[in-house]
């Protein structure tokens, strides 16, 4: 049902020094950035392995937009670090559904878009043990575009 790390989301104060961190230390470069606004983040992935499932692992750099979005409310009572984790998987709708007939609430009734058109949602930390967990289906992943954009 999950079948990789698709990305660690990490919360940062700002995005262009932490980048910078991540370049200069580990050769990491940015792949793709973008605003998110529903979501109210600035954020960079970096990809750092492909799979042989066709997807990726990435680490996403969350810089928040506005004061009351949830990566906001989170840096100001924890200060930077690890923000959630996110598995991928083909179907994020079938995904959900399993998820939450097991117990765990999910957040969204559909999944909604999130970095380079996947489709994501999330499960509420409470029910996982203290993580804040993401379900997400990349763009290439998606049944209907078997492809490898
Ligand atoms: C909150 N809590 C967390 C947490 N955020 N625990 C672990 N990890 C986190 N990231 C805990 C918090 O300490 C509280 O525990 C409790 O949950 C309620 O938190 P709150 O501060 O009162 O905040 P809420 O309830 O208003 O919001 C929490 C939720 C919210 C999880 C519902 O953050 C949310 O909707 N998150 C999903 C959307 C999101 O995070 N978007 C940003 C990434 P105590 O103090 O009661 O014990 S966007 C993204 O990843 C994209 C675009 C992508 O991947 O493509
Ligand atoms: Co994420």
């Amino acid at each position: 049902m999950l079948t990789r790390i698709d990305h660690i989301g990490i919360a940062c104060r700002d995005l262009d020094a932490t980048v910078e961190f991540y370049r200069a230390t580990y050769g990491f470069e940015v792949h793709h950035s973008e605003v998110n606004e529903e979501q109210g983040v600035r954020e960079a992935m970096l990809r750092i392995n492909g799979t042989d499932d066709g997807g990726s692992s990435w680490i996403q750099l969350l810089e928040p937009i506005r004061e009351d979005s949830p990566v906001a409310k989170w840096l100001a009572k924890n200060g930077e670090g690890v923000h959630h984790i996110a598995f991928g998987t083909a179907d994020v709708d079938g995904a959900a559904r399993t998820v939450g007939d097991r117990g765990v609430r999910v957040l969204y009734d559909e999944p909604r878009r999130g970095s380079m058109d996947s489709r994501i949602t999330f499960l509420h930390p409470k029910d996982c043990h203290g993580v804040l967990t993401e379900l997400v289906t990349a763009a290439q992943d998606t049944p209907e575009d078997p492809g490898h954009g």
